[in-house]
């Protein structure tokens, strides 16, 4: 399953230094708008220290973390709607991502301009948010214009999304997100052709300079302020700190982030973050002992689907799962002594996977 985090945000914000920071990849970051143009798309693994942990029990030949994908996407300015920037284009490529991470800019750096003339990350935010929303409202009434010619045409079918249209254009109309409308998960599915851009879950990423590291001094805080009242999360990188530490050997790298104030890379929170936001949990398998891997499955998801992620095979042929809380594999200590003590639990395809079980699927084709 392959999820993706769009980083969306005005240009020079850092989107690419982060981008690079998270995937190691080298995309081009450069001091002025609009670098970017093309969206790259980069595969992160997520960390996991269930992973860790598991495999010191396990000694596989081989660990596998699950991944997310980042997609570095083109810088967003006032007017994009329009089609200013890169315009059209662009809001399409936000509109192939599942989850967005809005960057703002924190970071002094008198070499790098700023699009807007000042630093002022709330503004930057409400920009682009404005611009997500004034996306959206295009979209909704291009829909109203093709569902009334049809109500016209006598189908009787479009009374309930009519009504539908109108409460979500109202909302967007007085600024709102579409995500912060009361809707029922029928509604939202409903809405779900559309794909609305401020439907997208989202959190906010203050970029900030090295020297506000740790806590990310005022402009952190005050991104920190807004993304609450949006109900929406926050986090503070150094996306260019981060981008440099990743080309250092590991034991150099954790030692300078102590010295900075960092408990461990901002990578691995906005990843974690990103995990949150998509509602996604990790079940892991280990092959025989051989490769111990870790999956990514929607939260709600049966065995019948933790199967079909790892093999169609597995899924077409699905007999049983054997299953383990990994935490509780943990405790115990060994597999063998959580077998002997009927921990192993035989589950059928309707079981709902819980974050963190360790499954051994059986299956005949
Ligand atoms: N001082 C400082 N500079 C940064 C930081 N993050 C990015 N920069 C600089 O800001 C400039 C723009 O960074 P990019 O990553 O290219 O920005 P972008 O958001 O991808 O920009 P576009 O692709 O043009 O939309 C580059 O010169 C970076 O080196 C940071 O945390 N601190
Ligand atoms: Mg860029």
């Amino acid at each position: 399953m392959s999820l993706q985090l769009g980083l969306v945000g005005l240009p020079n914000a850092g989107k690419s230094t982060l981008f690079n920071a998270l995937t190691h990849a080298h995309a081009a970051v450069a001091p002025y708008p609009f670098t970017t143009i093309e969206p790259h798309i980069g595969v992160v693994a997520v960390p996991d220290p269930r992973l860790d942990a598991l495999a010191r029990l396990i000694h596989p030949d081989k660990v596998t973390p699950t991944t997310l994908q980042v997609v570095d996407i083109a810088g967003l300015v006032k007017d994009a709607h329009k089609g200013e920037g890169l315009g059209n284009q662009f809001l399409g490529h936000i509109r192939a991502v599942d989850a967005l991470a809005l960057i703002a800019r924190c970071f002094r750096n008198a070499d790098v301009p700023h699009v807007a003339g000042a630093l002022d990350p709330c503004e930057d935010i409400a920009v682009l948010e404005l611009e997500l929303a004034l996306a959206d409202l295009a979209t909704i009434e291009k829909r109203q214009a093709k569902v009334h010619s049809a109500a016209k045409a006598g189908k009787k079918e479009f009374a309930d999304e009519i009504a539908l249209l109108d409460r979500v254009r109202e909302h967007l109309a007085a600024g709102h997100p579409a995500r912060t409308l009361a809707l029922d998960d029928a509604v939202r599915a409903r809405l779900r052709p559309l794909e609305l851009l401020t439907l997208k879950p989202l959190i906010y990423v203050a970029n900030v300079g090295e020297s506000d590291l740790p806590d990310g001094g005022e402009l952190a805080a005050r991104v920190a302020d807004t993304a609450a009242r949006a109900g929406a999360e926050a986090l503070t990188v150094c996306a260019q700190c981060e981008m440099e530490l990743g080309d250092w050997p590991e034991a150099d790298a954790t030692a300078y982030r102590q010295e900075l104030g960092l408990a461990e890379a901002s990578l691995a929170r906005v990843i974690r973050a990103a995990y949150r936001l998509l509602d996604l949990i990790t079940f892991f398998t280990a092959t025989g002992g051989k490769e111990l891997r870790a999956w990514t499955l929607r939260r709600g998801s049966t065995a019948l689907d933790a199967a079909g992620q790892v093999h169609t095979d597995m899924a077409r042929g699905f007999i049983r799962a054997e299953v383990i809380g990994s935490e509780t594999l943990l405790q115990v200590g060994a597999w063998a002594a959580a077998r002997e003590s009927g921990l192993l639990r035989l589950e059928g395809r309707e079981y709902i996977v819980q974050d963190g079980d360790l499954m051994h699927f059986r299956f005949n084709v």
